[in-house]
């Protein structure tokens, strides 16, 4: 059972990912993507589906035309745990930084 990152973990984990920020009243992390239009947001979608896939982690997310809204939670744990924080990093490269 993966566990839930303590807050100064998360907080100190947070710093380093460029564009997350706390959800307000969850214990969840958020970016908001902007991408030049659908094609490469939904690109984007495709590329993080498959890491999602493959490392069993999946994404709470929203696509409107050329954003993505994205939230990061562990279920099983009801909070943020590391597996957020590595599916957060693998987005930030994905789309680019
Ligand atoms: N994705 N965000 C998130 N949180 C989970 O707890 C989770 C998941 N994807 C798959 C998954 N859990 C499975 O391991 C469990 O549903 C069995």
């Amino acid at each position: 059972m993966v566990e839930r990152l303590p807050a100064e973990a998360r907080r100190t984990a947070l710093a380093k990912l460029k564009g997350w920020s706390e959800v307000s009243g969850r214990d969840a992390i958020t970016r908001t993507f902007t991408f030049r239009d659908f094609n490469e947001a939904f690109g984007f979608m495709t590329r993080a589906a498959l890491v999602a896939e493959k490392s069993d982690h999946h994404p709470e997310w929203r696509n409107v035309y050329k954003t993505v809204e994205v939230v990061l939670a562990t279920h099983d744990a009801d909070g943020v745990t590391a597996r957020d924080i590595a599916l957060a990093e693998a987005m930030n490269k994905i789309a680019g930084g």
